[in-house]
């Protein structure tokens, strides 16, 4: 039987900035909720992208001399690192430069013209020019700026193509108020009384200030204005009116469109009314969220208050703050950003919570049955409540994500990580352990407990996808023992299961201390955007060499050439890694201190710079005979020097 196609989007972001947390969020939720469809059999199209045109790309590639493509490439390889780190699993990233979206664009666009939906008029108003928005007098704050960002506004004016929105205005308020279309459904009034009622106003399309945008074919003057470009993406990505492959037929209408609230009146109101035009059917659903606010204000590019997720995923990891920012948004409500919070989430939850069972659990099985559990078991009755409310955590957490409520559904998840918690207090093991009579009872906790894991472990894979297969290594599970069909059952596990003692899933953090250290690296993030420059346009800070060396000296430093032949964690250490070394004189270990930088699958295979003749030191206890060259960056990161591969390993470099 052919899977069931489910076709889910983030916004395609603008490139104008670094992505901060709030992209994050929407990003991450989608990708969860990919996840979790797939888990369940599902043919997932996820798509995300960049929204590339505009004026203000335009001016800030012009004040860096850079073109807007060459200014926009580097920033959408930023978000794609990001995503990357995040483990965000897409399908297709949409990039509105991309050839086929612009064919598809200006086919539309005149298409909506040759139906009459589309017609010449003139634009006057009150503009803002970093968020590329006109604004009636209304609209502005109380200082007569724009309401967004809170800066000046100019008045504008200039001939523009519009599209008619009348025509639609009744279905528009039908889909709003009469079906399920908008999640949550509680923000359909507001839309109905200030947009649809008071009639709706026509929509600028097209500009003529600005160049950097795709061309209307028929009228050279002008370029597509933002929304008709911006939302056709979801269609061209799946080759709508264009060359790319027919994913159309099977993926549209679109399952789950997920936007943050401002722009939610475009995804509202605007998209459907543009699909109306065109004859084509309308998404199943918007599911539209708060924003994350950081001391009360949108986080935003514009007002320079962005939280860096780079910086976080290195200090937490990126599964910490896919749960942190999950958990504490609730679907249509804003939440504000904390480090505290986070901190004491990454703390209750994971360290103490999932953290603590899993490690409980498994040195339970390890201490009292040398990690195989026998095959003698001796059930209560407390088992069976114990069993019952594990497996009703599947169905309550797939209500919850049926309506994308993804908080909701880790709210429930942790109750039973909790409830499992309490069951290890309720039945003692430590005391089970102490006489060979309770074996089998002992047996039988340390399974269901095991069980239970596996069933939790399986329920989050989606939103912690980085973290739960070192679960399941840990429980002795293999890949076809989570499988969503799986989760419903208990007794999966082979009932003489090996457990292997594996890294803390999640250290316990020093609060005060993370905290202090957060809040001046965000304290400085938060400078450097104001201050609107990048890092490469800073003045270079003033470097201080070392006193100078002779030759000679230099010349007893051994640099060669060797390849990374196997490289692992260093257990116990969230800095180190251990790389085993081909240095074309037998081999050689090294530990570097450069594990939140790279994984070790990075590196295996390349090859790198040594310095071969330092004398041999322990690193948490191990040997390390040399050290790896890589260089500190500005922001406190760091790279390794990798060497072309054509180089021989055991090349001396001077
Ligand atoms: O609006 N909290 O792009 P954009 C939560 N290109 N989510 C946030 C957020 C915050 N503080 N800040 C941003 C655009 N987001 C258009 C979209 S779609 C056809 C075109 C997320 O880069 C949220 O998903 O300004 C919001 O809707 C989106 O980023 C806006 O991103």
């Amino acid at each position: 039987m052919s899977k069931k196609p489910f076709y889910i989007t983030t916004p395609i972001y603008y490139p104008s900035g670094n992505p901060h947390i709030g992209h994050c969020y929407t990003t991450v939720a989608c990708d969860s909720i990919a996840r979790y469809k797939r888990m369940q059999g599902y043919d997932v199209k996820f798509l995300t992208g960049t929204d590339e045109h505009g004026l203000k790309i335009e001016q800030k590639a012009a004040e860096k001399g850079v073109t807007p493509k060459e200014y926009v490439d580097e920033i959408v390889g930023t978000f794609k690192r990001l995503w990357k780190y995040m483990n965000i699993d897409y399908d297709q990233f949409i990039r509105t430069t991309d050839d086929y979206h612009i064919e598809t664009v200006q086919k539309i666009f005149r298409e909506l013209y040759d139906k009459g939906y589309i017609y010449k008029g003139e634009y006057s108003g009150k503009y803002c020019t970093p968020c590329e928005s006109f604004w009636t007098d209304s609209q502005l704050d109380e200082n007569g700026c724009c309401p967004e960002c809170h800066r000046e506004v100019t008045f504008a004016k200039e001939e523009a193509y519009f599209f008619k929105m009348s025509p639609f205005a009744d279905r528009i308020e039908k889909l709003l108020t009469e079906t399920d279309y908008l999640q949550p459904k509680t923000r359909a009034a507001e839309l109905v009384n200030n947009f649809i009622k008071p009639g709706l106003e026509d929509l600028c399309v097209s500009r003529t200030t600005f160049k950097w945008g795709i061309p209307v074919t028929f009228d050279d003057k002008h370029v597509v204005y933002v929304w008709i470009d911006a939302l056709s993406n979801y269609i061209s990505a799946l080759g709508y009116q264009n060359s790319r492959p027919d994913e159309f037929s099977k993926y549209w209408p679109a399952d789950v469109h997920m936007v943050a609230k401002d722009i939610m009146r475009f995804h509202a109101i605007i998209w459907p009314a543009m699909l109306m035009a065109l004859d084509l059917p309308l998404p199943k659903h918007l599911a539209v969220h708060g924003w994350i606010t950081f001391n009360g204000e949108k986080m935003s590019k514009s007002l320079g208050n962005v939280v860096d997720p780079f910086v976080l995923g290195e200090h937490y990891g990126c599964d910490a703050i896919r749960y942190h920012i999950l958990r504490e948004m609730a679907l249509g409500a804003d939440s504000s950003f904390s480090n505290e919070i986070m901190i004491n989430r990454i703390n209750s939850d994971l360290a103490n919570g999932i953290g603590n069972l899993v490690s409980r659990t498994v040195a339970m099985a390890d201490k009292y049955f040398g990690s195989t559990l026998p095959e003698e078991r001796e059930e209560t009755e407390l088992d069976t409540e114990f069993k019952n409310t594990v497996i009703q955590t599947v169905a309550d957490v797939d209500a919850a994500m049926s309506e994308t409520r993804i908080k909701n559904a880790l709210e429930t998840i942790f109750r039973t990580v909790d409830r499992a918690n309490k069951y290890i207090d309720e039945t003692e093991p430590w005391k089970l352990g102490k006489s060979e009579e309770n074996k089998a009872r002992l047996a039988t906790v340390l399974y269901n407990l095991l069980e239970a894991i596996r069933i939790i472990s399986g329920l989050l894979s989606p939103f912690m996808p980085s973290t739960m297969p070192e679960v399941w290594k840990q429980i002795g599970a293999v890949p076809e023992n989570v499988t969503y069909e799986k989760l419903s059952v208990f007794g999966v596990l082979p009932v003489n299961v090996t457990v292997h003692k594996g890294d803390i899933l999640f250290p316990r953090i020093d609060v005060e201390k993370e905290i202090e250290e957060l809040n001046n690296i965000i304290t400085e993030n938060m400078e450097k955007a104001k201050s609107n420059l990048s890092e490469s346009e800073k003045p270079a800070e003033k470097i201080e060499l070392a006193p100078e060396i002779p030759i000679e000296d230099f010349m007893k430093v051994e640099i060669r050439v060797a390849k990374v032949v196997s490289c692992e964690k260093v257990k116990k250490s969230k800095k180190l890694l251990c790389l085993q070394l081909d240095d074309g004189m037998g081999g050689r270990q090294v530990v570097s201190g450069i594990a939140q930088y790279y994984k070790p699958e990075d590196l295996i295979g390349r090859k790198i710079q040594l310095i071969a003749n330092l004398k041999p030191s322990k690193l948490c206890g191990v040997e390390s005979n040399g050290m790896i060259c890589a260089a500190d960056l500005a922001d406190g990161g760091c790279r390794v020097i990798f060497v072309d591969d054509d180089i021989p390993v055991g090349a001396k470099i001077r």
